[in-house]
């Protein structure tokens, strides 16, 4: 049965998820005002994956006997400025994300919940995914000429985001 600090934790950690997918949603908004439907299409996808870790999360509390809370989440703070920043703002979001599933990781060591703990792998996993599809953004957005990227290569980087396949 989890602690009431794990569950706890848990609870943040599946606001934090919510927070993410609300984060995802707004720079997709952003992203399809600018033009970049393509790239809006795969923000949109990905707010929907963040949903689903919360969901994940929420499963995971009710299986081992807790009792998960839907909390407020707060609005996204800010607007990208451009493109990178806007990819820029993706990967360290996802960075503090890892952070927060390591904190649950430790967490799981120091109660000796080895079920938490073996659940928190899977989020680890996903977090190494997570942030090395934020970099391959970055990069694929410098090749094109980052912020003096052409109309052309953005177009090609825009169409190559709408059709990249979702993951969980
Ligand atoms: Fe973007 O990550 Fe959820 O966990």
């Amino acid at each position: 049965r989890l602690s009431k600090a794990m569950e706890a934790s848990l609870i943040k950690q599946m606001t934090k998820e919510n927070q993410a997918s609300q984060i995802y949603l707004s720079l997709g908004i952003w992203a399809d005002t600018k033009g970049y439907g393509g790239i809006a299409n795969f923000l949109f996808r990905h707010a929907q994956e963040e949903r689903n870790h919360s969901i994940k999360i929420m499963m995971y509390i009710l299986e081992r006997g807790g009792t998960p809370v839907v909390e407020a989440v707060e609005a996204p703070k800010r607007q990208p400025k451009n493109i990178t920043d806007c990819f820029n703002m993706v990967f360290e979001h996802e960075v503090d994300n890892t952070n927060a599933i390591y904190g649950l990781v430790n967490q799981s060591m120091e109660e000796k919940d080895w079920a938490t703990w073996n659940f928190a792998q899977w989020f680890v996993k996903e977090q190494i995914e997570e942030e090395k599809l934020a970099l391959e953004l970055i990069d694929k957005l410098k090749i094109a000429g980052g912020d003096r990227a052409s109309d052309e290569s953005l177009f090609a980087l825009d169409k190559y985001l709408e059709t990249k396949p979702d993951e969980v």
